[in-house]
């Protein structure tokens, strides 16, 4: 196997880690079974006094136990056996005799750290690859390698469990800020302090690790004030999680259980849990989205051989209003290209620049970037009225008004001002791109970049190609999403694109449930009870009522009565309810927050409150109005697979990820009792629940979305 290789030089061991063939670092029996020869050899080396721990992969320490393993286990036993093996190895180094400094540069995560956990001392790079963290639980697992004992002794029990219950990927500066690692270091000399430090270390120094805060001591030192921390995390977990994801609650009492009866007591929790989650449903599909969305890094966004993406190093955003200022922000902060915002008049050009700086310096108060990289970032940003720096744009996006003749103007002028080369895409989340790129002059280099709002939070990006669309764009926009942090799923062009195309259904089936006497609070609380983070009624709240009419008028252009939108929209926005931007919408909104249900709803959309909907019907009508349409756009090729629509609908609406996505879903009830549901629905309640015919097909031969549960 040769993953290590060892150098001993004046009694200092050298352990260089580089798993062969692999793009990371991660912990497979194969290198627990050398780790465990080396330990030995180590241990009985009187030429070794002190050891370091390095990796020689780029940009990678150790990511973690090897997932691929852990998705193999068929029993509890067979992964309390395996989690055991991981527990031990790391016993065995924390036991070794011998000082031992891990020195990390890279992803340094769960049993990664796990491991650097167990050495002496622990010397990181200050660099943004370096990512520090215990994210089992985003796997529906735990740290079951020591993680849940180790943490909390190092850093307190408050700050090990806001890592470990979020499953947080530190950065290195802010790993260091807590004291999960000691030292922080210029990726030039980590490998000469790490020699350094195991070099004192083998004489005998010690660190004095720097004592937690005030608030630490008085509440992790004791039982009373640790039993306040125990309420609060597990109050907050389920407020987060709605009791869907069982891991976050299992490290939790992982953590307790070894606060309270010792290190090896909540090691032997650690591997009774873990062997009970890792084979349950959550954890399959977490995991499922996790390949999924690492997949999609690597897709290129088109079939067969991918021409390479165009470099964008200059972008350019033609209107400077709420979506364009934040997408240049956002292509500033994460791609770090130099950005030239466009706006009609001087007053909307410096109120977008401003709106841009205000979200590079929401980094700088969260301490995500210092204000040395704020000043260099916010020099890339640029704006005018004029055309200027246009010409040397690698691709250009506008987000200006939603209406197809403001769109076809700014299409015009790009088309004259920007290089030949230079992709042009549109924001627009609802006209055809088709239809945009009608007055472009070479519309092979047109497409969508919808992007979600607000920009710097949802993960989402759909782009939107036409049949003209030629690969190189595709690639190049696809390609130039990633850099900006966003997971990408590229889309055919047809109304509402994918995710306004499944969300259309569900919301205007919400507003039909008003208008039938059902509360805001029943509709909501079924579906966050279904495992959305928000109800559908919360959800146009935060759309946007205007946004979500337009949206519904031009998909109820397109497809007609199945997608005919709530009567009481229009009553709405002609009462200025906009939802939460205009403070005023289904809910109260005081200072920013939500503030309750405004019953005076009710009489502006005409709706009896006297629900005759059976509680059951309400989740049903809900949840299948969203998976018959997700179906029928599957298999008109709006999507490029069943896993894009899986992770389009979970990165885009926040379906649960519990449940895999909206097609893993169906596959899970099954084509032909979704079907029947749909016919129930359908004589119950309407023809636009008739089971859409991919369904009827599926239900007819058995088939699944995917090969595979
Ligand atoms: N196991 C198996 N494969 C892994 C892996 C892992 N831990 N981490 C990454 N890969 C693969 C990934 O599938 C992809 O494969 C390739 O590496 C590059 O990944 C006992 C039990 C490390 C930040 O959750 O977050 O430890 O597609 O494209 O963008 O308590 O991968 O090329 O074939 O994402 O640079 C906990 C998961 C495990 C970390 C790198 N660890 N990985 O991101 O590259 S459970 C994790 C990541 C555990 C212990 C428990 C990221 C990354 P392929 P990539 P990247």
């Amino acid at each position: 196997m040769n993953a290590f290789t060892t150098q001993v030089k004046d009694y200092v061991a050298r352990v260089e880690l580089n798993l062969p063939g692999e793009p990371v670092n991660k912990i497979t029996r194969g290198v627990r079974d050398e780790i465990d020869g080396l330990l030995s050899e180590l241990a009985s080396d009187a030429a070794v006094r002190a050891i370091v721990l390095i990796s020689t992969k780029p940009d990678s320490f150790i990511a973690g136990a090897d997932i691929d393993e852990f998705v193999a286990l068929r029993s509890r036993e067979e992964a309390h056996e395996l989690v055991r093996k991981g527990q031990a190895l790391v016993n065995r180094l924390a036991q070794l005799g011998k000082p031992v400094v891990a020195a990390i540069h890279g992803a340094c995560l769960g049993g990664g750290l796990e491991v650097a956990l167990a050495c002496t001392y622990r010397v990181a790079t200050d660099h943004p690859k370096t990512r520090i963290g215990l994210p089992e639980v985003q796997l529906g697992i735990i740290p079951a390698a020591g993680g849940c004992q180790r943490l909390p002794r190092l850093i307190g029990v408050r700050n090990a469990l806001h890592v470990i219950l979020a499953g947080r990927q530190l950065a290195a500066r802010r790993a260091f800020r807590m004291g999960v690692v000691d030292e922080l270091v210029h990726p030039a000399i980590l490998d000469q302090v790490a020699w350094e430090v195991a070099a004192r270390l083998a004489d005998g120094w010690r660190p004095k690790r720097r004592r937690r805060g005030v608030a630490g001591l008085a509440l992790d030192r004791n039982p009373l004030g640790r039993r306040v921390v125990y309420a609060g995390a597990r109050k907050q977990v389920l407020k987060r999680t709605g009791g869907h994801y069982p891991a976050p609650l299992a490290a939790l009492k992982a953590v307790r259980h070894g606060i309270r009866y010792g290190v090896e007591a909540g090691m032997d929790m650690e591997a009774a849990l873990f062997a009970e989650l890792a084979v349950g449903d959550v954890s399959r599909r977490l995991v499922q989205i996790f390949f999924a969305s690492t997949a999609l890094k690597k897709d290129p966004g088109v079939e067969g051989e991918a021409p390479p993406p165009k470099p964008v190093r200059n972008l350019g955003v033609v209107g400077a209003g709420f979506m364009g200022s934040s997408i240049g922000a956002v292509a500033v902060l994460q791609a770090g290209v130099d950005v030239r915002l466009r706006d009609t008049d001087l007053p909307s050009v410096a109120r977008g620049l401003k709106a841009a700086r205000k979200i590079l310096a929401s980094r700088v108060k969260r301490r995500r970037i210092t204000k040395h990289q704020y000043l260099r970032l916010e020099r890339l940003l640029s704006g005018g009225t004029g055309w200027e720096g246009f010409g040397r744009v690698d691709l250009a996006i506008e987000a200006v008004f939603e209406d197809l003749d403001v769109k076809h103007e700014v299409m015009r002028a790009l088309d004259r001002h920007v290089p030949d080369d230079c992709v042009i895409a549109s924001n627009t989340s609802t006209i055809p791109i088709e239809r945009i790129a009608e007055v472009v002059g070479q519309p092979n280099r047109v497409l969508g970049m919808h992007f979600f709002s607000p920009v710097e939070r949802m993960p989402l990006l759909e782009v939107i190609v036409t049949d003209q669309t030629a690969s190189w764009a595709t690639v190049t926009a696809a390609a130039f999403g990633r850099e900006m942090g966003k997971t990408v799923i590229v889309v055919r062009d047809c109304p509402g694109f994918w995710v306004n195309r499944i969300l259309a259904p569900y919301l205007n089936e919400a507003g039909r449930l008003l208008e039938e006497g059902v509360t805001v609070d029943a509709i909501d609380k079924t579906m966050t009870k279904y495992g959305f983070p928000v109800g559908p009624i919360t959800l146009l709240d935060e759309i946007g009522l205007d946004v979500a009419q337009k949206a519904s008028e031009v998909l109820y252009e397109a497809f007609g009565e199945r997608m005919r939108p709530m009567a009481g929209l229009a009553r709405m926005t002609e009462d200025r309810r906009l939802g939460r931007k205009s403070r005023r919408g289904f809910y109260r909104y005081e200072q920013g927050e939500r503030r309750g249900v405004d019953e005076a709803v009710y009489e502006i959309i005409e709706a009896e409150i006297a629900s005759h909907v059976p509680r059951g019907d309400i989740g049903r009508r809900l949840t299948y109005s969203m998976l018959n349409e997700a179906a029928r756009a599957v298999d008109e090729g709006v999507v490029r697979s069943p896993r894009d629509g899986d992770i389009g609908a979970v990165f885009g609406i926040g379906f649960p990820a519990f449940r895999g996505g909206p097609l893993r879903y169906l596959d899970d009830v099954g084509a032909a009792q979704a079907v029947e549901t749909l016919e129930q629905l359908a004589e119950e309640y309407g023809e636009r629940f008739a089971p859409c015919p991919r369904l009827q097909r599926m239900a007819a031969g058995a088939e699944r979305f995917y090969p595979s549960a």
